[in-house]
């Protein structure tokens, strides 16, 4: 059983995205405007489609938190759908008394997207009831669920941070630098630097006019975080493991990397690693941070540095080839409103990922069913290591 778990529920265009976590102490101040800032921020970047001003992503809390804080018992949200007004008779959940099929049905498979295989897997004709699943909509509460993850590590010094690094073909090669949150969220597309902030625009830009779309590669850095979560002495407890599996369970993320990544596999040993000195009043300090915060399964104390490759959005307006399910004749691709990009909500969505990734590592380490209990343990351990 790990200690910290959470589930989502919710179509797209359904009712309402439901939330579920669990293994949060008590005692942590916890408010749906919190939450409500970190979904608003998701749904920011240039190359979103106007789905995004429909919705106003607002987080209700439904269970666990009382007065305020939370009381140890599992926590309950729900983000509703305001599309789904629009919706309601396609997505109705009893059935319709006539037995007349769903309008806008789908047949025609999108390359890249889950349709054709999820059709396959659950013996669907009508691909919309894989595709409304499927959907990136679903993030909106991973994000709700992940800003409780990070409530509870901002209390004990752990931040995170996101930006953007590519966009199709431009990138932002400035490295990582602290600046003020507000900053990279001014960006319209999350990067640091700001003349490859404007060419990701233009790249953008020149996308939707072609009616094609775009990925891109975004990083996520965690800092605070207390050396020595997770583990070497077993495979199912390496922390990058973990974290990989946070990222790639993202929709639309084909590759993963911490720190250096693949360019170390390019590099000599005397050039891939992180060398120690004598610090000031610590045993050792790390004169680089190559590995990204992670080394044999467990967290350095340095900063955490993942970055995510997410490949273009499958829905082009300009459709790919495809074939009709119903006919077995060459067709376009199914065609539903999109985003162009999305790779800077991506970016936002990844600090949540990285957060309850995290979160799960720290309570596994240290325990504790009330904040009180877990800061003072975490508190203890910092005190004990800090000479190290
Ligand atoms: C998505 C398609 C679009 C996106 C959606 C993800 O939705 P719609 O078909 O309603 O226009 O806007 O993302 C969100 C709704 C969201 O909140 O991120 C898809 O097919 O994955």
């Amino acid at each position: 059983m790990s200690a910290l778990r959470f589930l989502t529920a919710g179509e797209s265009h359904g009712a309402a995205l439901v939330g579920i976590i669990e293994g949060i102490p008590s005692g942590l101040a916890l408010d749906a405007e919190t939450l409500h800032a970190q979904a608003r921020r998701r749904k920011l970047g240039y190359g979103r489609g106007n789905r995004q001003t429909i919705e106003t992503d607002e987080v209700r809390i439904v269970a666990g938190v009382r007065r305020g804080v939370t009381i140890g018992s599992p926590i309950a949200l729900i983000v509703e759908n305001r599309d789904h007004a629009r919706w309601a008779e396609i997505m109705r959940v009893d059935a319709p008394e006539d037995g007349a099929p769903a309008a806008r049905a789908v047949h025609v498979p999108r390359p890249g997207h889950a349709d054709r295989v999820g059709g396959i897997k659950y013996g669907r004709d009508d691909l919309r009831d894989v595709l409304e699943r499927a959907s990136a909509r679903e993030t909106a509460m991973r994000v709700a669920l992940g800003t409780v993850a990070r409530t509870l590590l901002a209390e004990l010094g752990v931040t995170v941070a996101s930006r953007v690094v590519r966009i199709g073909r431009a990138a932002d090669e400035t490295p990582w630098r602290d600046v003020p949150p507000e900053e990279i969220d001014a960006s319209p597309v999350r990067a640091l630097d700001g003349s490859a902030s404007e060419a990701m625009v233009r790249e953008i830009e020149a996308a939707r006019i072609a009616g094609d779309t775009l990925g891109g590669v975004f990083e996520v850095v965690a800092r605070g975080v207390p050396v020595g979560l997770g583990s070497y002495a077993q495979w199912d407890r390496r922390l990058e493991a973990e974290v990989g599996r946070a990222f790639l369970a993202l929709n639309a993320i084909k590759g993963v990397e911490l720190g250096l990544g693949f360019a170390v596999a390019g590099r000599p040993g005397s050039h891939a690693h992180d060398e120690y000195e004598p610090g000031d009043g610590t045993l050792t300090r790390y004169r680089t941070n190559r590995a990204g915060g992670i080394e044999g399964g467990m967290s350095t104390g340095q900063p955490i540095v993942v970055r995510a490759a997410m490949k273009p959005i499958a829905t082009l307006m300009k459709p790919l080839d495809s074939v009709d399910l119903r006919t077995g004749a060459a067709a376009s691709a199914h065609i539903e409103r999109s985003d162009v990009c999305a790779v800077p909500a991506a970016a936002v969505i990844g600090e949540s990922l990285l957060a309850l990734a995290l979160a799960a590592a720290v309570l596994e380490k240290f325990g504790g069913d009330s904040l009180d209990e877990l800061r003072a343990r975490v508190d203890d351990w910092e005190r004990s290591v800090r000479a190290r």
